[in-house]
C-alpha cells in the first residue's frame, strides 16, 4: 500500500458512521450496559404506598443482640438508644421529611451492585433532601471531597457494577483526631448524616461513627446520623435471617462459577491438566463453598473445616495427592482443586504463626523499616518462637515475602496476593513423586480474584442492593443512628430491617493488639450448605460431575436464583428469589 493509498483508507475508517458510533460508545456505553441502565428494578411492597415509592418507618422487634460487656462499655450512646434491639419496618413514615443532607460513600473492595444502593437511596430520599456522594471513601470523607449526586447521575449508573462514580479506599476511622476531622467535615458542609457501604472493617468504622456523632456536632448540639449497608464479596457480613448475605457475594460468586465450570470443562476435553484455582475472599471459604455447589469440582478445601478438625499441610496435600493418583488409576489424569483465598491462615501451625508474625512485625515495625525483605526475614526468625521461625524458613520465597507485607489500616493479611495454590500443587507434586513417579500430572495455577468484584451486577445483587439503599434512606428519614440496613425474607417478598452496628462487634486481635471489629462470619461446619457439599464432594472427586453454570444471566432461566448457599442456609423452599408482593 503507497503512502497516499494509506491516508486515504485512515479518513474513511475514522469518518465513517461505524466509527462514530463506536466512539460514542467509549465510556460506559456499551450496548449491554445501554440495556441493563432500563431494566426495571423490583422493590419490596413495604415501599410502595398508593403506587409510588415511599420511606418506611421503623419500631424496635423483640429480637435482641446481646454485645460483649466490654464492647457496650465503648458505646453507651448507641446502645442506650438502641437497647440491641432489631428494628423492623413499619408503615410508611407519616411525616414528610425535607431538607437533610446526607452523604453516602463506598469502603472497602468493589462489590457488583453499590450503584444501585445509591440509587435507592436517591429515590427514596426524594427531592425534598440532597444526597451527597463522598470521593474515594473514608480518606475523601475525612478531606470534605463531596459532590451532590444527580438524577442524572443515577440514571448513569443504575445497574452498572463498580464503584467508579465515588470510588473507594480503606482509611481506618478511629482516631480522635480523624473523627474530629469528620466532625468539621460535617459542619462545614452542613451533613446531617452519613451512609457507609462496606463490609467487616469498614462497618466497624460506621459503628464508630455513630457512637462519636451521636450529638454535640452541629452549632445547635445536634448529632449526625451514621447508618451502614452491608457490603463485600466475601459473603462474611451474615446474620442468620437478619442478615442472609452481604450483596456483591451472588454476582462474583457467578462470575467465578462460570470461570470455573469452563475451566472444568476444559479440564475434561484436554484431559491432561490438574488446575488448582485459588478463590478471592479473604478469610471466609463462603464463596468457594458457593462455587463448588454451583460446579462440582473434584476437590474444594474449606478453610474452616481445616481448622476445626486440625488437618495440617502434610494432610491436605496427602488427600489431595491419594485423589490424583485414584483418578490415574481409572485413566482420569485431570481434575480441578478450589483453594479459598484465606486457607494458609486456618492451617494449624500456620494459624499461630501468622499470629507471631503480626505481633512482632508491630513491636519491631522500626526496626524493620528500611531494611530489605531478606534482611526483614533474617532480623525477624529470631524474635518469632523457634517453631515458628523454623515454619515460615521452610515456606518458598513467594509466600515468605507476602507474609510480610504490610497489613492493611485494619491489620489484614494481604492474602489476595499469597499464591497458596502454587504451593499446595508444588506439594502435591513432590508427595506424588514420593508414592508413585509414574503417574501423569500436569498443573495449571490460577487465581481468580479481582475480575468478578465489579462484574455486570446479577438480578439478585442488583435489587437487593435497590432495596438496601431504601432501606437505608428510610432508617435516615426515620431519624436512626447505628444501624446497619437489610432485609430478610428474600423468597418471600423481602422487609427491611436495621441492625444495631455495636452490637455486632467483637474483639479480634489486629496488628498484634485486640481490637473492637465486627465478627466475621465464617462457614459453620453444620449449616445446611456444608452439610449439603459434604454429602456430595466424595463423588464429585470420584466421577466426573462437573456443572458449568454459563455466564450471568440477566434474562432466562437462572437469572432469578439467589446464591446456593443462602437458599440452603436459610432453609427456603426454592432458589428463587422475590423482592415484592406479586
Ligand atoms: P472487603 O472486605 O472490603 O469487601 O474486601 C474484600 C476483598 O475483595 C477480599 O476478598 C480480598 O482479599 C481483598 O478485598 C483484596 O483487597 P484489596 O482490594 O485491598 O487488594
Amino acid at each position: 500500500m503507497n503512502k497516499l493509498q494509506h491516508d486515504i483508507d485512515r479518513d474513511k475508517i475514522i469518518n465513517s458512521s461505524l466509527a462514530g458510533s463506536l466512539a460514542h460508545m467509549e465510556k460506559a456505553r456499551s450496548p449491554f450496559e445501554n440495556a441493563i441502565r432500563e431494566r426495571e428494578v423490583p422493590v419490596c411492597n413495604a415501599f410502595i404506598k398508593s403506587g409510588r415509592l415511599a420511606p418506611v418507618s421503623f419500631s424496635q422487634s423483640g429480637r435482641v443482640l446481646e454485645p460483649n460487656r466490654e464492647i457496650a462499655a465503648s458505646f453507651p450512646n448507641s446502645i442506650a438508644a438502641s437497647k440491641n434491639r432489631i428494628l423492623s419496618a413499619g408503615d410508611t413514615l407519616t411525616a414528610t421529611v425535607s431538607g437533610k443532607r446526607v452523604a453516602v460513600m463506598f469502603s472497602g473492595g468493589p462489590a457488583a451492585g453499590g450503584h444501585n444502593v445509591l440509587a435507592g437511596l436517591k429515590h427514596i430520599l426524594g427531592e425534598g433532601n440532597t444526597l451527597l456522594g463522598i470521593k474515594a471513601g473514608p480518606k475523601g470523607l475525612l478531606k470534605g471531597n463531596l459532590f451532590e449526586i444527580s438524577t442524572d447521575h443515577v440514571r448513569q449508573i443504575l445497574n452498572t457494577g463498580g464503584f467508579n462514580l465515588l470510588g473507594t479506599d480503606r482509611t481506618k476511622i478511629e482516631k480522635p483526631e480523624d473523627i474530629e476531622k469528620v466532625k468539621i467535615v460535617c459542619r462545614e458542609q452542613n451533613i446531617d448524616a452519613i451512609v457507609v457501604i462496606g463490609g467487616d472493617d469498614s462497618n466497624t468504622n460506621a459503628a464508630w461513627l455513630a457512637e462519636k456523632l451521636y450529638s454535640e456536632v452541629k452549632e445547635d448540639g445536634s448529632g449526625v446520623q451514621v447508618i451502614g449497608v452491608p457490603k463485600t464479596i466475601d459473603g462474611d457480613l451474615q446474620l442468620d435471617d437478619d442478615l442472609p448475605i452481604s450483596f456483591g457475594f451472588d454476582t462474583a460468586t457467578k462470575i467465578y462459577s462460570e470461570q470455573v465450570g469452563n475451566i472444568l470443562r476444559d479440564s475434561s476435553s484436554s484431559l491432561k491438566y490438574w488446575h488448582f484455582i485459588r478463590l478471592m475472599g479473604r478469610s471466609a471459604s463462603h464463596v468457594t463453598l458457593e462455587v463448588a455447589l454451583q460446579t462440582h469440582p473434584t476437590i474444594a478445601l474449606i478453610s474452616e473445616e481445616v481448622r476445626e478438625r486440625n488437618i495440617t499441610l502434610p494432610e491436605i496435600v496427602d488427600s489431595i495427592a491419594e485423589t490424583v493418583i485414584m483418578r490415574a488409576r481409572k485413566g482420569i489424569n485431570y481434575g480441578v482443586v478450589l483453594v479459598p483465598e484465606g486457607l494458609i491462615e486456618f492451617i494449624p501451625g500456620f494459624t499461630t504463626m501468622i499470629d507471631d508474625l503480626n505481633d512482632k512485625m508491630a513491636q519491631y515495625k522500626d526496626d524493620l523499616s528500611g531494611k530489605s525483605i531478606k534482611d526483614q526475614l533474617l532480623f525477624i526468625y529470631s524474635k518469632l518462637t523457634q517453631a515458628h521461625g523454623e515454619l515460615l524458613e521452610s515456606l518458598p520465597d513467594s509466600i515468605k515475602f507476602k507474609l510480610m507485607e504490610d497489613r492493611d489500616e485494619h491489620g489484614n493479611l494481604p492474602v489476595s496476593k499469597i499464591e497458596t495454590e502454587t504451593m499446595l500443587s508444588g506439594a502435591v507434586r513432590d508427595r506424588i513423586n514420593e508414592l508413585d513417579s509414574g503417574i501423569k500430572f500436569g498443573t495449571l495455577n490460577h487465581f481468580f480474584g479481582y475480575e468478578a468484584r465489579c462484574g455486570a451486577t446479577t438480578v439478585f445483587d442488583s435489587s437487593y442492593t435497590y432495596n438496601l439503599g431504601a432501606t437505608a434512606g428510610s432508617l435516615v428519614l426515620d431519624g436512626r443512628t447505628g444501624y446497619m440496613a437489610s432485609l430478610t425474607a428474600l423468597d418471600r417478598g423481602a422487609a427491611p430491617l436495621g441492625i444495631p452496628i455495636a452490637s455486632l462487634l467483637d474483639i479480634e486481635i489486629r496488628k498484634g493488639k485486640p481490637a473492637q471489629v465486627i465478627e466475621k462470619a465464617l462457614v459453620k461446619l453444620d449449616s445446611p450448605a456444608f452439610i449439603y457439599f459434604d454429602s456430595r464432594r466424595k463423588l464429585w472427586a470420584e466421577n466426573d460431575l462437573s456443572n458449568s453454570p454459563g455466564p450471568i444471566q440477566l434474562w432466562g432461566p437462572t437469572s432469578r436464583q439467589m446464591p446456593k448457599t443462602v437458599a440452603l442456609n436459610r432453609e427456603y423452599d426454592s432458589l428463587e428469589f422475590r423482592f415484592s408482593g406479586e
